[in-house]
């Protein structure tokens, strides 16, 4: 099956058929995969990747189409806001978008799809975690990630790439990789004359095709947009971001249509206050909205980023549990999160703007066993000084209940704000690393 020239809103429906006729035929499929927390990044550059891979594929391709799955069931697209007000700018809706629901489910995943007809290009992360993981980590034949490379794709990937590296945002280097591809596309689109499918008010295919582009180059561009704070931030900017972003941007602008009206600035405080919009999701959708989770050892550690600063939580809780005491339903919310997904050790990292208008972090690390509470404790030792890790001003975790053998509980100021979940997981996980090592033994 040949991938035509297509919107995004063609694709994605042809990718959701597909998928589905591929299940129950038993066919070769490859999917394009991002991150658990699947957040603005993870979503757009699988679908971006997907999309222009499809319709340039290598000679090689061990399918012609590739399936973008956004690594979350549908009901997740709701917590996302910023979703939403992207895909207006995209032209799709929530229901193009394929998600975790448009699998096998989990229990019958290995019989309904076997390992042997898929392969995995996982992008912005590059270890398949999991149930997903446990079934299909020895498919996966590509990569373009940057996070720190956890050693386990493997290093020949044949046609698809290889590529982890430091950027703010992992679209810019699947933006990078797709640009000669894309380029031709467009001209050949010109050249050859698509089809037009949609759009009455069109003149001409050249004009199709620059909509259809301009279309995919606002989902890229968001992504960057929002992980380099409009490319003002000087600690997530690589030059990756910045050619991504002006590459798509003169897309976007060689769209008639848009051109006029285009404003980057603008554009990305729509999406940006779209994604600080969480003040009607309950506090546990909050928690698990930009969460990740690993397996270390025999222990499991969880991060939630939250765009809100602790005190919001707080209030939510309050309302929420409808009692007075701050501290104690904030508490018990997040007791309940852990819980539920048998923590050991749980981290709550959140953004926020203070008074005076200053970017800052705050972060809660909460142990609740004892192998958990002297990995954390060793992580406060050696990340304090990297994260500029300050005492906080409230009352949390500051009472006696909180500080024995058996649970910790601890919130600081992170000072060194330009430190995120990327630096701070690694720092959490090398500290119970060397615990699960030594076995609990002095060596
Ligand atoms: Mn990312």
């Amino acid at each position: 099956m040949v991938v035509p020239r297509n919107s995004l809103r063609g694709f994605l429906s042809q990718a959701k058929a597909a998928l589905r006729t591929a299940l129950d035929s038993n066919e070769k499929i490859t999917f394009v995969i991002g991150n658990e927390s699947a957040d603005l990044d993870s979503m757009t550059c699988s679908v971006l990747y997907a999309y222009l891979r499809s319709m340039a594929p290598p000679c090689n391709a061990f399918s012609q189409l590739y399936v973008p799955v956004t690594n979350i069931p549908s009901s997740g697209i709701q917590l996302r806001p910023e979703f939403l007000a992207l895909f207006r700018h995209a032209n799709i809706e929530p229901s193009h978008l394929i998600t975790l629901d448009d699998l096998p489910d989990l229990s019958v995943i290995q019989s309904k799809l076997r390992p042997e007809n898929t392969k995995w290009i996982l992008v912005d992360h590059n270890s398949l975690q999991g149930k997903l993981g446990k079934v299909y980590a020895s498919r996966v034949g590509g990569v373009i990630d940057h996070h720190e490379d956890e050693g386990n794709v493997p290093t020949d990937t044949g046609d698809e790439p290889r590529r982890i590296e430091k950027c703010g945002s992992c679209t810019s280097l699947v933006t990078e990789y797709c640009r000669q591809a894309w380029d031709s596309l467009s001209t050949s689109a010109t050249s050859s004359g698509a089809t037009a499918g949609q759009g009455g008010d069109l003149s001409s295919d050249d004009a199709v095709t620059t909509i259809w582009d301009a279309q995919a180059a606002q989902l890229g561009l968001a992504s960057i947009l929002i992980d380099t704070a409009n490319l003002q931030s000087k600690g997530k900017t690589t030059e990756h971001d910045t050619q991504a972003a002006e590459y798509l941007e003169a897309k976007i602008n060689s769209c008639p249509k848009l051109s006029s009206s285009f404003d980057r600035s603008s554009f990305y405080s729509e999406i940006d206050s779209a994604r600080r919009d969480i003040g009607g999701l309950k506090l546990q959708d909050i928690l698990r909205k930009d969460y990740k989770q690993w397996d270390q050892g025999d222990q499991i550690l969880g991060v939630s980023a939250v765009v809100k600063a602790i005190d919001f939580m707080q209030e939510k809780a309050r309302d929420e549990a409808d009692t007075q005491s701050l501290d104690g339903a904030y508490l018990e919310a997040l007791q309940r999160f852990s819980m539920e997904r048998d923590l050991d050790l749980y981290a709550v990292m959140t953004t926020s703007t203070s008074s005076a208008g200053d970017f800052q972090r705050e972060l809660l690390v909460w142990a609740f066993n004892e192998e958990a509470v002297s990995a954390a404790k060793k992580f406060a030792d050696n990340a304090r000084e990297e994260l500029g890790l300050e005492d906080w001003h409230g009352s949390v975790g500051k009472t006696e209940a909180h500080d024995d053998n058996k649970q910790w509980l601890k919130v600081w100021w992170q000072r060194q704000v330009q430190h995120s979940r990327k630096r701070v997981a690694p720092l959490l996980r090398e500290a119970m690393k060397c615990k699960s090592h030594s076995g609990g033994w002095a060596t």
